[in-house]
């Protein structure tokens, strides 16, 4: 094959419309007509030498250098040079994930009061730059950054997605894919469900058969596999250098088939049931009137709290059907004092809504419809909402019929269904002020490889980021499908798998 010449660029690409183009959209942006700035072999990135500050650099030198082939060094200086991640306040809109990104003929400054603000701002600039800068193989640029600024923060705190690595076991090397891909859109919690009938993913020093004998399948039978402390850890440290938080999710008292499994005092008749490789739910549940149950729940709950530097623990709670509902009461009225005393705050599927309150205590809201007076009565009683309304948000919902993977029990989710929804105002009852923010998450029972959670991500999981992230008056689905589109060529730069929605005028 003869060699492939260089596109010849003498406007690149990117120059025209990058601005205008990021995802999610930002507080404000604007071209400096004229101006742009050009990466070369002698560019240096100067940050702030705080370990957090050069941590994100470091990142961004990683991304810069594979696509471009130039070293890049990051110097930790804080003075001016051709990039600059600096901290400040002034100029810095007042919000500690907020950022200004200033692109002159001399380079780039990103401004921050945190280190969350400054890894934002480099995704931010990424987009920036031409799409072969998500490249894993160096190209021959040019690297030019059009000329401009932009002011940003979030609408809401919390932009989740929730892998389920229960079903199907996903190894860490996928887990830490699956973080720089969500981090691209400023996603800034990764919830991850740990257990369920079908598997026990995260090992527990004082129950060491849950995740030695109640990891080891999965769905269809399987190896399955689970996290050791120390693979855990790994996720975690990863996760926040990308300023991400894990959410650790054990769910219980159903979708327990795997703890049954390996421990028989667990279960109400006090007999293990086999490993379940199948994909029904509700059918199994602990002994809520037992004392070992709580011992058991105290113990994990210690050690993933642990393991856990952010705020949330997760208890599950969903589709207990085998529970009568007075003892699901009782059984959290005493779960959620557990969590609480290791001092993390409860999260749960919004089943858990009309028992007892625990403070500051997040909902996380699945249904379908826009009415759920037990929600909108908890947060009466203090409770926050996480929106993931399964026929807006849930991930594993087919594109169409013909969507390789998935379900469509809450029907076929396209890209603008997804979009399409202010969270500030989708349940009666539940002000803007209570909506915590919103969450995609990603069940497992038929997503087998990487490239099928890939699928079901992309180009989903960028819509409900920008509902999470930008200005409600941003909200526009015409717009967003053109802004859409310009992100497929840096998927497709970046081996990344994604359905090629018919709604969107891919380029
Ligand atoms: C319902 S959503 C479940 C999961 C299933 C999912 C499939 C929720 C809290 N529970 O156990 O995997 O539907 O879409």
């Amino acid at each position: 094959m003869p060699p492939v010449a260089p596109r010849p660029r003498s406007v690149p690409s990117n120059e025209l419309s990058a601005y205008a183009d990021l995802v999610p959209a930002p507080v404000g942006a604007e071209p400096t007509a004229g101006v742009h700035w050009t990466l070369s072999a002698t560019t240096a990135i100067h940050t702030h030498p705080a370990p957090v500050a050069v941590a994100v650099a470091e990142h961004l030198a990683a991304v810069l250098r594979r696509a471009t082939g130039h070293p890049l060094p990051v110097v930790p200086d804080d003075g001016p040079g051709p990039i600059r991640l600096h901290f400040a306040r002034d100029g810095v809109p007042e919000h500690s994930e907020g950022y200004r990104l200033d692109v002159t003929a001399d380079g780039v400054t990103v401004a921050a009061r945190t280190a969350a603000g400054l890894f934002h701002g480099t995704q931010t600039l990424r987009q920036l730059l031409p799409a072969e800068v998500e490249s894993g193989t160096a190209g021959p640029g040019p690297w030019t950054v059009p000329g401009g600024y932009v002011v940003d923060r979030p609408r809401f705190a919390y932009r989740g997605a929730m892998l389920d690595v229960a079903r199907h076991f996903r190894p860490v090397a996928d887990i830490l894919r699956f973080i720089d891909l969500i981090s691209l859109y400023k996603i800034n919690h990764l919830h991850l469900h740990l257990t369920d009938d079908q598997g026990w993913r995260i090992a527990i020093d004082n129950w060491p058969l849950l995740a030695e004998y109640g990891g080891a399948s999965e769905v269809g039978g399987g190896p399955g596999g689970h996290y050791s402390k120390a693979d855990y850890r790994r996720i975690v440290e990863y996760a926040a250098t990308r300023a991400i938080t894990v959410v650790p999710e054990i769910d219980v008292p159903g979708h327990t088939n795997a703890a049954l499994a390996a421990y028989a005092e667990l279960s109400p008749d006090r007999t293990s049931p086999p490993v379940y490789t199948g994909t029904e739910v509700g059918f199994s549940a602990l002994a809520v009137h037992s004392e070992t149950t709580y011992d058991f729940l105290h113990d994990v709950f210690t050690e993933i709290a642990a393991l856990t530097p952010g705020p949330y623990l997760h208890v599950g709670g969903d589709e207990a059907f085998k529970v009568p509902a007075a003892d699901y009461a009782t059984f959290m009225a005493r779960t959620q004092p557990l969590v609480v005393a290791t001092g993390k705050t409860v999260m749960g599927w919004h089943q858990l809504a009309d028992t007892a309150h625990s403070p500051g205590r997040v909902i996380q809201f699945w249904g379908t419809s826009d009415r759920d007076d037990t929600v909108a009565d908890a947060v009466t009683r203090g409770a926050r909402v996480l929106l993931s309304p399964a026929n807006r948000a849930y991930l594993d919902m087919k594109y169409a019929t013909d969507t390789p993977v998935g379900h469509d029990w809450a029907g076929l989710l396209e890209v603008r269904d997804v979009y399409d929804w202010d969270p500030g105002s989708f349940l009666a009852g539940v002000p803007e002020s209570a909506v915590l923010g919103v969450e995609a998450p990603l069940w497992t029972e038929s997503v087998t490889t990487m490239a099928e959670v890939e699928l079901m991500l992309f180009p989903r999981l960028p819509a409900i980021a920008e509902l999470g992230w930008s200005p409600a008056g941003t909200r526009d689905w015409a717009g967003f499908a053109r802004r859409l589109a310009a992100q497929g060529p840096r998927w497709s730069a970046a081996g990344i798998t994604f359905h090629r929605s018919p709604q969107i005028s891919w380029p």
